[in-house]
């Protein structure tokens, strides 16, 4: 178990979060305290033993705050206080004193590109009508034509503007990237940037150590408004270098802005506090442009995510990845899946072209999945820098490939025109314990608010934590180790010249070797002097395929 969080007296530790395991909670589906069927803050305080035993570093909680939850919370109404389905402050205040005494620390979510429609700012906008001071702080326009002001699209589809009704009086369009419910902030006003700073103070002096910055990498726009030039016929959504609204050079203002707020608590006990970008940006040298010294502190690498289970391509990824962040002096991090993605089991059970959609209608053996999901967390932890775990991760769970469409809630499914089903695949909520849904997600038998497979039983972390070799217990033991060995964590890697081709073998310093054989046959183990871990039992002598090992040189 590691210490308490730092909060009297100690000396701040100020470089935890570079070689930081973090671990996301999606709060609705976590763990439901009050048996509503969402999840909810005093279901993950419940939680809390559970995930300092995992051995986890950190916590970052996706958003909290109160919301329609029309995208999942990224919705906000308010920034300053609990959904009321979730808690309280109270509960909130209670899970980071709680968190912080296990010695976890506590991330939550910021989402500065847009607000709910819900927001009082918003609706005040809405009612203050055309050419108000309270319109400027969005980003609301005329079209002469009928037509939206720019051909922008929206994330979830459809276009990025929507046209108010003309009973509401003057039909001007407000922006939206995401769903029509979430009005873009106007980033180029004061009083904007001004909330935003305030926002931040509120959360870091209640004690939360960092901010996870959703779409770090939109919120300025080129005031100019150009349309989008058109792929097949239709306006592009790819972030090509000049996007209108896709990593403008102002939103690097904004950051080194926040970078000096997080700085100021540097002689806190809990010492300074953290962000992490989400800029879905390739290559690597783009991202490497948001956690400069001054900016951000690091950014979550997707690359990693979306390459193919393939030697080559990880290893490229591995490479351009950590030249990159290095070269700023960044740690680089790791993530598989996340609450917008297919979970990496399913993923790597596919052909990898249909890896990263066609949920539903793509074959998939998930024992395979299952077995490179094992292999693939040794090789993410055994990497320098940071890692990040998405709930559920650890159990090995498959995407929910089946929901009833009645029960789809991600916003895509509707916008889509229901073509396309969304993310509620990955949200499932988490199977604790028994024999039934809801497998202890909440007290008693009521059902939550996205239905569990009815074949989860083994998957729960009831039925997981009595197994020795099941996936549960393999993170465990590779988080202590992790934990233990002094060549993990933050660092640099050397690529051994002795392995095969089809196999990523690297060596960390001092005495760590991690061997991953991604061919079709065994491989002879290569010399060592323990065997401190592997992905699956190892006989002969031998790396069998789809397995990783992790060796004491
Ligand atoms: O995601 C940003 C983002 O770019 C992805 O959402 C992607 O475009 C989308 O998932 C379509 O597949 C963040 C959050 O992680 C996501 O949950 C929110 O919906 C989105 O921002 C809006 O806040």
């Amino acid at each position: 178990m590691t210490d308490p969080v730092p909060d009297s007296g100690t000396k701040p530790v100020d470089d935890w979060w570079r070689s930081a395991v973090v671990y996301q909670v999606y709060p609705r589906s976590f763990a439901d305290a009050d048996g509503d069927g969402t999840g909810d803050v005093n279901g993950i305080r419940a939680r809390l033993p559970y995930l300092a035993e995992l051995g986890v570093d950190a916590i970052w909680i996706s958003p909290w705050y109160p919301s329609p939850l029309l995208d999942g919370g990224y919705d906000v109404a308010d920034y300053r206080d609990i959904n009321p389905e979730f808690g309280t402050l109270a509960d909130a205040d209670a899970l980071i004193a709680e968190a912080h005494a296990l010695g976890l620390r506590i991330l939550i979510d910021l989402v500065p590109n847009h607000c709910s429609w819900e927001h009082p700012w918003f609706k005040a906008a809405l009612a203050a009508g055309k050419g108000s001071p309270e319109r400027d702080l969005f980003w609301f326009r005329d079209s002469a034509d009928g037509k939206p002001p720019t051909n922008w699209p929206a994330a979830f589809g459809g276009p990025a503007w929507q046209q108010l009704s003309a009973d509401s009086g003057d039909g001007q369009w407000y922006l939206h990237l995401f769903d029509i419910s979430q009005p873009d902030w106007n980033w180029d006003h004061p009083k904007v940037i001004e909330e935003f700073d305030a926002i931040l103070r509120f959360w870091f002096d209640r004690g939360v150590d960092g901010f996870r910055i959703d779409v770090a990498d939109s919120m300025a726009k080129d005031p100019a408004l150009p349309d989008v030039p058109l792929e097949n016929g239709e306006p592009t959504r790819e972030k090509y270098v000049g996007n209108p609204f896709y990593d403008q050079p102002g939103v690097h203002t904004i950051h080194q802005r926040w970078r000096a707020i997080a700085d100021e608590y540097a002689d806190t006990p809990q010492g300074p506090r953290v962000f992490v970008a989400e800029a879905w940006l390739s290559p690597a040298e783009r991202l490497a442009q948001y956690v400069r010294p001054n900016e951000l502190h690091s950014a979550f690498n997707f690359d990693a995510l979306r390459a193919k289970w393939d030697a080559k391509e990880l290893r490229e990824v591995i490479d351009h990845t950590t030249e990159n962040l290095w070269a700023v002096g960044a740690p680089a991090t790791w993530v598989l899946s996340n609450h917008d993605t297919i979970r990496h089991r399913t993923r790597y059970g596919r052909d990898p072209k249909d890896a990263l959609e066609g949920a539903g209608v793509v074959p998939t053996d998930l024992a395979l999945g299952l077995r490179r999901a094992r292999a693939a967390a040794l090789l993410e932890l055994a990497l320098p820098g940071g890692a990040y775990i998405y709930q559920g991760d650890e159990l090995g769970l498959p995407e929910v490939e089946d929901l009833p469409e009645d029960k789809l809630d991600d916003p895509t499914w509707e916008r889509s025109g229901h073509t396309v089903r969304g993310r509620d695949g990955c949200r499932v909520p988490i199977p604790w314990s028994g024999a039934e849904p809801p497998y202890g997600f909440g007290p008693g038998t009521g059902q939550p608010w996205l239905p569990q497979p009815s074949d989860w039983a083994p998957l729960t972390a009831e039925a997981q934590s009595g197994d020795p070799g099941s996936h549960l217990n393999l993170y465990k033991a590779a988080l202590r180790i992790r934990h233990d060995h002094p060549a993990l964590g933050e660092g640099r890697l050397t690529w051994d010249t002795d392995a095969p081709e089809g196999v990523l073998s690297f060596t960390r310093d001092p005495g760590f070797r991690c061997v991953v054989n991604l061919t079709d046959r065994p491989i002879p183990l290569p010399a060592h002097e323990q065997i401190l871990l592997s992905s699956e039992p190892l006989t002969n002598n031998e790396v069998p395929t789809d397995t990783t090992v992790w060796l004491q040189v």
